[in-house]
């Protein structure tokens, strides 16, 4: 720290200096991100509420009410009724929650959670933090987890079962419904992880996918708002079909205005909440429609180009995800991208690249990066 402070023009013309080290959504060119350019309502809405902290909820009604009805249409788009939940810090935060409540709730010696091979990382994050041993159902042909793999991994310690919809590496759906079926046999928790898909699947046009509390067993769902929901970071959404839920995850905040807290993080911006309001008052749902349609018609552009330019698939798109490699070598085009400017994710598991086809990537950007993956790929 200096000792004398700063003039306000000099610490912006510092600030707006760092800042061009930064990659811009509205370059185009970041094709490896789940988060996007919010919303610009969600801007003046996270502005408006900067200072709210709703892990004092007592301060702020008003953004406790924005909450309450964030989670209460997330519900409604999830088929659930008379749910509970809050908006959280990300998906991450989500998935410790929801995990939290089935464990707690089972309340077995040396519990266990069944995931899916392709179940995002940060359940790698919460077993350590929760002491809970994962054990992994494996993927069918189509990179779905196998139900019967998942019947297998089921017994007398499984506390829940995790499916996704919308998995991070390829955007494919679990079959949540069978899963379903095999949760209410062994009597255990459904948790749904769709911080990514939550956003997408009810918006898609022709898309009948089962993945939400329609199924009985479903008892939480993970959707994120800073993903396909557009609102600023950190908005990640937890929703408990039950709030018997919340008796498992409270802890006492005995000189707070509130008795309870339900998160894992204490002090937490309201203005998560209002900007995901903002975006769903703005848009409704079909302008969510509008926007998932684009994106989808984007990723088919992308996906035919690349398979037009004799790249593989390696999965048809579900969502708005293209995965693909190269017979030429997968790794390699990656940091050839990098260099042109262009940021893909390279996954190990399936040597694959990933392009996750955000609202901020557009055709123009798309053809642009297929024009210069062929040239890459010629030299
Ligand atoms: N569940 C799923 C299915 C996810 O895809 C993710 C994150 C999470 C949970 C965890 O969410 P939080 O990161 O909000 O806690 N998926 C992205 C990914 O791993 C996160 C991301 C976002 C990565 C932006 C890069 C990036 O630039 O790909």
């Amino acid at each position: 720290m200096h000792a004398h402070g700063l003039s306000k023009k000099q610490v912006l013309a510092e600030l707006k200096k760092i800042r061009r080290r930064d990659k811009h959504y509205d370059d185009g060119k970041i094709l490896c991100s789940m988060c996007t350019k919010p919303h610009p309502m969600a801007i003046k809405a996270y502005r408006l509420f900067l200072t709210s902290n709703l892990g004092d909820p007592g301060l702020f009604s008003g953004s406790v009410q924005l909450e309450e009805e964030v989670i209460n249409d997330l519900a409604t788009l999830l088929h659930g009724e008379n749910c509970v939940g809050h908006v959280v810090s990300g998906g991450t935060e989500a998935n410790l929650m929801a995990l939290l409540a089935a464990r707690n709730m089972a309340h077995v010696n040396a519990p266990e959670v069944v995931l899916p091979e392709s179940a995002h990382f940060s359940f790698t994050k919460i077993c350590n933090l929760l002491d809970l041993k994962p054990v992994y159902a494996g993927l069918d042909d189509s990179f779905r987890v196998d139900p019967l793999q998942v019947e297998k991994c089921a017994g007398e310690k499984t506390v829940a079962i995790v499916g996704t919809a919308g998995t991070s590496e390829l955007g494919v759906v679990d079959p949540i419904e069978e899963l379903s079926r095999v949760a209410l046999e062994h009597k255990v928790w459904l948790h749904v992880d769709a911080a990514f898909g939550g956003l997408v699947i009810p918006f898609l046009a022709d898309a009948k996918l089962n993945f939400d509390f329609a199924l009985e067993a479903v008892e939480s769902i993970t959707v994120d708002p800073h993903k396909m929901g557009m609102a600023a970071i950190p908005a990640g959404g937890i929703i408990f079909r039950d709030s018997k839920a919340l008796d498992y995850i409270k802890t006492e905040t005995p000189y707070l205005t509130d008795q309870y807290q339900y998160t894992f993080i204490g002090t937490r911006t309201g203005a998560a909440a209002a900007s995901t309001w903002a975006v769903f008052r703005s848009l409704g749902v079909e302008g969510f429609k509008k926007v998932v349609g684009k994106c989808m018609k984007t990723t088919r552009l992308l996906a035919d180009g690349l398979t037009d330019a004799g790249f593989k698939l390696v999965v048809e798109p579900t969502l708005n995800i293209v995965a693909f490699r190269s017979d030429g070598g997968t790794r390699h085009l990656v940091e050839k991208l990098r260099r042109q400017g262009w940021f893909v994710s390279y996954v190990p598991r399936y040597d694959c690249i990933r392009i996750v086809v955000m609202p901020h990537v557009k055709n123009r950007q798309a053809l642009a990066f297929l024009k210069d993956l062929v040239v890459n790929q010629k030299c």
